[in-house]
C-alpha cells in the first residue's frame, strides 16, 4: 500500500478515506474485527456528516481496504487513541495512557522498511513523538533522518465538521530531524489545501495541546465569571457582549460544564509534562470540572432541596455540546450522576443521542410531573419548544437553562421561573 492508516477511529478513518479518495492505495488498520469488516463492506461505524460516502467509494474503487493488522507501505500513519486516566494516587490528577501507540509502533515494526515515512497523528504529550516512536525505531537499528522518516501531524478537526476542515485546516507538521519534517509536508500537501507549517516534533505536540488547552482556560474564566455574576446580580450575557465589542477582547461562553474527548484531557497532558509550570492550566481545568457540581447546588437551593423532600427534574441533553449525539465525558451525564445520589427523581431526553446508560425517554414523558427542566446540551430542537405546552403538565414550573439558550422573556411569560447560567 501506499499508506497505511492504523486506528480508524473519529480521525483514522476520515483521514484513510480521504487519502483514497486522492488516489492513494489505502490500508486501514483496526483491532477490532467487527471494525474492519464494517469498513470492508464499505460500511461505517461512527457518525459523521458525510463519511458515509466518501469511505463507500473509497472501498467500491478498491482504493481502501482494511485488515487487522500492518501491511508494508511507504507510510504509516498512527491515529489511535491517547487516554487520559484518574491518577491511583491523585485523585484530582490524570495521566496519560499511552499503551495504544505503543502497540501500534510494536505492530509496524515487523513490516517496517528503509525509506518508510511514520506518522503519529494522534494528540500527544509532549515528546511522546521522540520517547514513544522515534525510540523503538532506533532500537531496532533504524536511524531516524536517514532510513526511516518520523513526524507528528497532530489532527484538528471540530467533530461535525471533519471532512471539510481535514482538507481546509492549516497542519501543522513536527519533524524528529528537518528532513522527517519535509517528507511529512510533501505527503500533506498532496491533500490538503490550509497551509502547512513545518517545526519540531515536541513544539507540534505542545501546539496542539495548547490549542485545546487555550480553549479550556477562556472557558474556565467565562465560567468563573458566571459565579461573579450570580453574586453581584449582574446578566453575565451582556456582561460578555458588552465586553466583547471591545476590538482586543473575546470573552468565550459560560456553560454547563466543558465536554468531549479534547478540551478536558488535552490540558492534563500539558500539567502532567510540568506541573510546577502548568498552574493556571490546572486550576481552570478544576474549575470547570467542578461546574456540574456547583450548578446542581444552585438547583437544590432553588428548589429547596433538602434531604426528605423530593423531586423530579428533567435533564434536556446529555450530549457533550449542542447538536451532537456523542454522550462520553459530557456535563449531561455529571449532572445525572450527581443527581443519583441525591433525593429526585431523573429524567432523561436528548434528541441526538441514542446511547445512554440511564433510560432516555421523550419529551412529554421527562416533564410529566417534573418540578424542573434543567437544559444541559444546547441542542437547537430546544430553541423551538413551546413553554405554554408544558407548563400544564409539569407539577412545578421552574428551568435551569445552563446554556443560555432559551428565550427567557417567552418562558417567563409562560410562567416559567426562568434561571440561566450566570442569569438570575
Ligand atoms: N464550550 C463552552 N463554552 C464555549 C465553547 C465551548 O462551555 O465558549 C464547551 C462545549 O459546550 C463543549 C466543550 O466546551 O462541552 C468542547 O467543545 P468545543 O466545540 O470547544 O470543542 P470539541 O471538543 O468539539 O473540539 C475541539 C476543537 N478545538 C478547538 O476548537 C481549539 C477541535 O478543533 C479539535 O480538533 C478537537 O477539540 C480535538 O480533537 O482536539
Amino acid at each position: 500500500a501506499d499508506i497505511c492508516v492504523v486506528g480508524l477511529g473519529y480521525i483514522g478513518l476520515p483521514t484513510a478515506s480521504m487519502f483514497a479518495a486522492q488516489g492513494f492505495d489505502v490500508l486501514g488498520v483496526d483491532v477490532s474485527a467487527h471494525v474492519v469488516e464494517i469498513v470492508n463492506e464499505g460500511k461505517i461505524h461512527i457518525e459523521e456528516p458525510g463519511l458515509r460516502t466518501l469511505v463507500s467509494a473509497a472501498v467500491k474503487s478498491g482504493q481502501l481496504r482494511a485488515a487487522r493488522a500492518p501491511q508494508p507501505a511507504k507510510t504509516f500513519i498512527i491515529a489511535v487513541p491517547t487516554p487520559c486516566r484518574v491518577n491511583e494516587k491523585r485523585h484530582d490528577d490524570r495521566s496519560s495512557d499511552l499503551s495504544y501507540v505503543d502497540s501500534a509502533v510494536e505492530a509496524i515494526l515487523p513490516v517496517l522498511e528503509e525509506g518508510d515515512l511514520v506518522i503519529l497523528e494522534s494528540t500527544s504529550p509532549p515528546k511522546t513523538t521522540v520517547e514513544r516512536v522515534a525510540k523503538p525505531l532506533v532500537e531496532a537499528g533504524f536511524t531516524p533522518g536517514e532510513d526511516v522518516f518520523v513526524a507528528h501531524c497532530p489532527e484538528r478537526v471540530l467533530p461535525g465538521h471533519i471532512l471539510r476542515e481535514l482538507t481546509q485546516n492549516d497542519r501543522v507538521i513536527g519533524g524528529i530531524t528537518m528532513a522527517c519534517a519535509q517528507r511529512a509536508a510533501r505527503l500533506y500537501a498532496s491533500v490538503v489545501e490550509g497551509q502547512i507549517h513545518q517545526t519540531n516534533a515536541t513544539t507540534a505536540e505542545l501546539v496542539k495541546l495548547m490549542e485545546n488547552t487555550f480553549r479550556d482556560v477562556n472557558i474556565a474564566l467565562a465560567n468563573e465569571l458566571a459565579g461573579i455574576c450570580d453574586h453581584l446580580d449582574v446578566d453575565v450575557t451582556r456582561v460578555i457582549e458588552l465586553a466583547n465589542c471591545h476590538p482586543r477582547v473575546n470573552l468565550h461562553q459560560p456553560g454547563p460544564g466543558v465536554g468531549g474527548h479534547c478540551l478536558p484531557l488535552d490540558p492534563w497532558f500539558v500539567i502532567e509534562s510540568a506541573p510546577e509550570q502548568a498552574r493556571l492550566i490546572r486550576e481552570a481545568r478544576l474549575l470547570n470540572q467542578a461546574v456540574p457540581r456547583y450548578l446542581v447546588h444552585q438547583i437544590k437551593d432553588t428548589l429547596e432541596l433538602g434531604n426528605s423532600s423530593s423531586a423530579k427534574l428533567a435533564i434536556f441533553g446529555v450530549a457533550y455540546k449542542g447538536n451532537v449525539d456523542d454522550a462520553r465525558e459530557s456535563p449531561g451525564r455529571d449532572f445525572v450522576e450527581l443527581l443519583e445520589g441525591e433525593p429526585v427523581d431523573v429524567a432523561v431526553y436528548d434528541p441526538h443521542v441514542r446511547h445512554f446508560e440511564h433510560e432516555l425517554v421523550g419529551l412529554q414523558k421527562a416533564v410529566q410531573d417534573a418540578d424542573a427542566i434543567v437544559i444541559t446540551a444546547a441542542h437547537d430542537e430546544f430553541k423551538f419548544i413551546d413553554p405554554s405546552a408544558l407548563i400544564g403538565l409539569m407539577r412545578g414550573h421552574h428551568v435551569f437553562d445552563f446554556c443560555n439558550l432559551l428565550d427567557a422573556k417567552k418562558w417567563r411569560s409562560a410562567g416559567f421561573t426562568y434561571v440561566g447560567r450566570g442569569v438570575s
